[in-house]
């Protein structure tokens, strides 16, 4: 399951501000926060995670990211500081189209773990049956 999660926006003359809380706006305890920056337009991801959750928020610019859950892909742009994506377990990920300004914050339930990574797109499909 993936989905938009919009989170509180606040803008006066001095410019604008955002928050994300932990157990209101975050469907899991967060345990792990990571950034993506100076990003090159190359594609990122090319994995699933086998019980990772996670939330990413395009802080600043924009990208794609492709999701897949073994039956539909579709695509997602995320352009709005204000605006999160929420990606469950078992969901193909790959992300693309970074603009040159792109910072991509994640929010993720657990901490890093390389063996919950699955990496090959055909044992995914095979996990997913
Ligand atoms: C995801 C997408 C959206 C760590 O040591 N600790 C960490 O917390 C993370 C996230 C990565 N790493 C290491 C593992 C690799 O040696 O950093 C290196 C780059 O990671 P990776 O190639 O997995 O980066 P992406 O952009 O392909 O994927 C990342 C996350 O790993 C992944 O969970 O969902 O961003």
């Amino acid at each position: 399951m993936i989905k938009l999660i919009e989170f509180q926006k606040r803008f006066d003359d001095r410019g604008s501000l955002s928050f994300v809380e932990g157990g209101i706006d975050i469907p899991f305890e967060i345990k792990r926060i990571y950034y993506l920056y100076n990003l090159n337009d190359v594609h990122r991801g090319f994995h699933a995670h086998k019980n990772l959750n996670q939330v990413a928020i395009c802080v600043n610019g924009s990208c794609t990211f492709v999701l897949d859950d073994g039956k539909t892909r579709q695509e997602v742009k995320l352009s709005k500081p204000n605006e999160g994506l929420f990606i469950d377990k078992m969901i193909w990920r790959e992300m693309k189209d970074f603009s040159s300004d792109a910072v991509l914050l994640v929010l993720a339930s657990e901490h890093y773990d390389e063996s919950d990574y699955i990496r090959n797109y055909d044992e995914f499909l095979k996990l997913c049956r």
